[in-house]
């Protein structure tokens, strides 16, 4: 019988809080949306299967408040999301079209409630590290970077990742955000576009691809130019073209910033067969991300995020939850409530594929020079005094 798990040798011990809401796995975006919120309950119950739950604390967040989230969004926005529904949905044709409701957002029963589940963990997260109760938190309910300030997009409402950092910007003056999905993490560069109190580093597909911003040459504007920055991929991208670059851009990142605290969104349509996505990397290659920033030893709010292969995303999700914890998890999927979906191997790792790996060394080479280029502009003291939450917007 192979190990269920083993601890992780040479590195300190991290206290990890992990949020589940047991909930969450009864909302339904509708039949044929990729998007499924049983796909972290499938993670919960790998979680707790291979014992990981001797290793972290376990938390139910308080559900956010209308007035939470109004922190980051518009009050008419929460409002309509607060009150809309499938039966009511008739008396808001125009909010729908305002807030931009519809087939990838759709209305759906309990849609305000998931909203809060996942606002309510990322924020508890970033309250609890930025009281020292833990150094890792866990939320894969969150993660949700598209949302904007009134509007929803890409399968997103409400945006926990901004409401969490605006949390953690309550006690460090800077913040770095950083995300794996295979989309631009767009609503989080927008919310902190013009500040450097807030870093925001995605690396995504880029190219006639949702949601088609997060181009090289977006950098911030303002106090924030040079604190925003992006990677352009292509499809196909393998684990070692990925760390060729990830590693070097966020020690860079780490000399230049300084940040007081981490949040890393781990959205898994970067991994390999994904449904949506079309990177190559495999659970190893997306979690040694995981591995290395959690190597800066810093506060770290980690996230979900993306990801639409359920069987996939449980097993990349449970894997970086025991990396977080400070184990490895063994090959062998114990048993537990989803174990059919997990044959025919029933093994834990996910495998890349033999698909073109369509970023050249040469294309890396000249993206990562001139990030890093980029980042020559950045340092020094922040240009504003720590603020109230709500100001910190109106950089
Ligand atoms: C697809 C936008 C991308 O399929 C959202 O792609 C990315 C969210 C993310 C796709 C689909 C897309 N929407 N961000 O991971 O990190 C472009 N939307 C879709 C919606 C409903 C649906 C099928 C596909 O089900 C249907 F309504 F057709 F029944
Ligand atoms: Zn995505």
């Amino acid at each position: 019988m192979a190990p269920v798990m083993k601890p992780i040798d040479g590195e300190p011990k991290k206290r990890v809080c992990y949020f589940f809401d047991s909930d969450v796995s009864g909302f339904h975006y509708g039949p044929g949306h990729p998007m499924k919120p049983t796909r972290i309950r499938m993670c919960h119950s790998l979680v707790m299967n291979y014992g990981l739950y001797k290793k972290m604390e376990i938390f139910r967040a308080k559900p956010a408040t209308k007035r939470e989230m109004m922190q980051f969004h518009s009050d008419d926005y929460v409002e309509f999301l607060s009150r809309v529904s499938p039966s009511s949905m008739g008396n808001y044709t125009k909010e729908q079209h305002k807030y931009n409701v519809g087939e990838d957002c759709p209305v759906f029963d309990g849609l305000f409630e998931y909203c809060a589940i996942s606002a309510g963990g990322s924020m508890e997260g970033a309250a609890r590290l930025s009281r020292d109760k833990c150094d890792i938190a866990v939320n894969w309910a969150g993660g949700l970077h598209h949302a904007k300030k009134s509007e929803a997009s890409g399968f997103c409402y409400v945006n926990d990742i901004v409401l969490g950092i605006l949390e953690l910007l309550r006690y460090h003056t800077r913040v770095l955000y950083i995300d794996i999905d295979v989309h631009h993490g767009d609503g989080v560069e927008e919310a902190f576009y013009t500040t450097d109190r807030v870093m925001t580093c995605s690396f995504h597909k880029y190219g006639e691809f949702f949601p088609g911003t997060g181009g090289l040459r977006d950098v911030g504007v303002g106090k924030g130019k040079h604190y925003a920055l992006n990677f352009p991929l292509r499809d196909g991208v393998t684990d070692e073209s990925y760390k060729s670059v990830f590693e070097p851009v966020i020690r860079s990142v780490m000399e230049h910033f300084d940040p007081g605290a981490i949040v890393l969104q781990c959205g898994t349509d970067s991994l390999s067969g994904d449904r949506i996505g079309s990177l190559n990397l495999s659970m190893k290659g997306h979690a040694s991300c995981v591995q290395f920033v959690k190597s800066f030893n810093k506060p770290l709010l980690i996230l979900g995020g993306g990801g639409y292969t359920m069987r996939n995303v449980s097993r990349c999700w449970a894997y970086e939850t025991g990396l977080a914890a400070g184990v490895e998890l063994g090959s062998e999927i114990p048993m537990n409530e989803y174990y059919e979906y997990f044959g025919p191997d029933y093994e834990l790792d996910v495998k890349p594929s033999s698909m073109e790996d369509m970023n050249s060394p040469g294309y890396l080479d000249r993206v990562k020079g001139i990030v890093l280029e980029h980042l020559r502009h950045v340092g020094g003291p922040p240009s504003v005094q720590m603020q109230g939450r709500r100001d910190i917007l109106e950089f």
